[in-house]
């Protein structure tokens, strides 16, 4: 299979991530997620790539439920727990916050943290979309990260508006009358993106480099960013520990989950699978598919055709601007800082 890796090196990338793994992790081992889980690497990737002190705010799910077992910890960074529904508003407080007391001058001189948010997609998607919403809106300076694990995994396994059609789920069972669940994800990357905010991107926990350029990029906007990052289940797909690099592989090569960015509104692509795959290929790695009849697959191939056809026609549109040599490094990102939410 051949691949056309549309991306420009950012040489500091790898080497930051090894650097910071080296010193001080923050994300220590000991947790209690899944063998096989893809949450630890998605959370070491966003925190290794970050330079600087970083202030977590997580939502309930697996991740602060494996991690925070009391009265251990797997968090070697200031870490808050909040509740689904408003994981963004407290960290619009803690942004605006330190915005305040910087202004403020005195005591207060210490270096401004990255601020970043894990939750899942139940957490994302669902629950805290409102406050999400709202603090997109305003503009606060944060990164939000949403591990998409498509459902519910932490309480066992129910559908969530990240679910994928025909996933069989503890909610979305399969039997005569029900064949998994009956319709396909919302697209929440394009939701975040239509806020207009500096940065969104689609990521997965299994490509590293194109992750952590991603977080850096975001990172350097200075503005409110999104990263929606597909994160492989064993427990919850049906697939065994070591297989997860390969399934999530497939979603990326099938078009299933496109590996783009939205920069100031405009579309480009990270990665073309080249060519393309067939969604089988993806489906039939997992036993959450394995229900499926060939009318079923047929129609969830339909529904990938029509995504990807969309996302490449916004693609195409912005490529003029992305051709231009400067657009894509780091000077720039970092040269366009456009701060703290002006309200
Ligand atoms: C308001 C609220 N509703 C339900 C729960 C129960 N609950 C705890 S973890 C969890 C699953 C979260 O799913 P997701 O955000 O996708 O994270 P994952 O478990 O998949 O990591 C739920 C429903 C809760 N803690 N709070
Ligand atoms: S249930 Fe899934 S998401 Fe949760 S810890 Fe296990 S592998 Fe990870
Ligand atoms: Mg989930």
């Amino acid at each position: 299979m051949s691949t056309h890796i549309t991306e420009p090196v950012f040489p500091r990338s790898i080497r930051a991530m090894a650097e910071h793994e080296e010193a001080e992790p923050r994300f220590l081992g000991g947790h209690a997620l899944c063998a096989g889980c893809g949450i630890p690497m998605v959370v070491r990737t966003v925190l290794n790539s970050i330079d600087g002190p970083v202030v977590v705010v997580n939502a309930t799910g697996c991740l602060e439920v494996a991690t925070t077992r009391y009265p251990e910890t797997a968090w070697n960074v200031p870490w808050l727990h909040v509740a689904f529904e408003n994981a963004a508003a407290v960290m619009s407080g803690i942004e605006a916050a330190d915005r305040a007391l910087r202004r403020r001058g005195g005591a207060y001189t210490v270096e401004s943290p990255t601020f970043v948010v894990f939750g899942g997609d139940g957490g994302t998607y669902d629950i805290g979309l409102q406050s999400l919403s709202g603090a997109l809106d305003r503009g606060h300076r944060f990164l939000y990260v949403c591990y998409d694990n498509q459902a519910y995994m932490n309480t066992g396994i129910q559908r969530s508006g990240a679910t994928p059609m025909g996933s069989r789920t503890a909610t979305t069972p399969v039997g005569q009358a029900h064949s998994g669940s009956p319709r396909g994800r919302k697209d929440l990357t394009a939701i975040v993106a239509a806020h207009q905010i500096p940065y969104a991107a689609q990521a997965s926990a299994v490509d590293f480099a194109d992750l952590s350029r991603k977080v850096r990029r975001a990172v350097q906007m200075g503005g409110s960013a999104f990263l929606n990052v597909l994160t492989p289940c064993p427990l919850g797909w049906g697939f065994t520990a070591r297989e997860g690099i390969a399934v999530v592989r497939e979603a990326v090569e099938t078009g299933l989950w496109p590996l783009y960015e939205v920069i100031e509104g405009r579309y480009r692509l990270t990665y073309e699978p080249d060519p393309r795959q067939s969604v089988d290929r993806f489906l039939a790695t997992q036993t959450r598919f394995r229900h499926l009849g060939p009318d079923e697959k047929a129609a969830i191939q339909d529904t990938v055709d029509r995504d990807w056809h969309r996302l490449m026609d916004r693609v195409e549109a912005d490529r003029r601007f992305f051709d231009r040599d400067d657009i894509l490094t780091d000077q720039s990102f970092r040269g366009r800082q456009v701060g703290g939410s002006p309200l």
